[in-house]
């Protein structure tokens, strides 16, 4: 976990959407930005939650990211009381298979956005990129290590494409 003031947080509706947003943890971690987690809920816990929504930008919070399934009014909650960047993932924790959180936050009304990433995991990984994006505006550090961090994906692509062509060559 990289030490400093958190310059991120990363809100949950419950402590089962750990699981997912472990993946946003592990990119900010990989990047070097110092996060926060909190659980907080828009619904069982509005006060808490509205706290610590207005507390965020004060406290040195830069960008907020707010995972939630089902009725998941977390991120556009967070939205409505902060200034910050608000970066929405929508989590398959319901029969609806996250189709409901994903509807519940892309349809933010006009003049209170929601960034709202893919459901799921994809969506928890991209929401760290993107968090990491927008702090790379004001910070050349951040910037340099999210360069790297895409050299090392592209890398991996690379490597997984000489492995298909060696595997296809063996089975010829
Ligand atoms: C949402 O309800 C949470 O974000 C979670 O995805 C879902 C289920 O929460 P638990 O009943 O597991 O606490 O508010």
């Amino acid at each position: 976990m990289p030490r400093g003031r958190p310059r991120v947080g990363i809100v949950m509706g419950s402590d089962s959407d750990l699981d997912v947003l472990r993946e946003t943890i592990k990119v900010l971690d990989d990047i070097g930005i110092a996060h926060e987690v909190v659980v907080a809920s828009a619904h069982r816990t509005p006060e808490q939650t509205r706290r610590y929504a207005t507390r965020a930008d004060r406290r040195g919070i830069r960008v907020l990211i707010a995972g939630a399934g089902g009725a998941a009014a977390l991120p556009g909650f967070l939205a409505s009381l902060s200034p910050l960047p608000i970066i929405g993932v929508p989590l398959n924790s319901t029969p609806l298979s996250g189709l409901d959180s994903l509807l519940s936050m892309v349809q933010m009304p006009k003049g209170v956005p929601v960034a709202t990433m893919a459901v799921g995991k994809w969506g928890a990984a991209n929401a760290g990129i993107l968090a990491a994006q927008i702090l790379a505006l004001g910070d050349a550090g951040v910037r340099k290590r999210l360069a790297a961090f895409r050299k090392t994906m592209a890398a991996e692509v690379a490597q997984r494409s000489r492995r298909v062509a060696a595997e296809l060559r063996r089975k010829r």
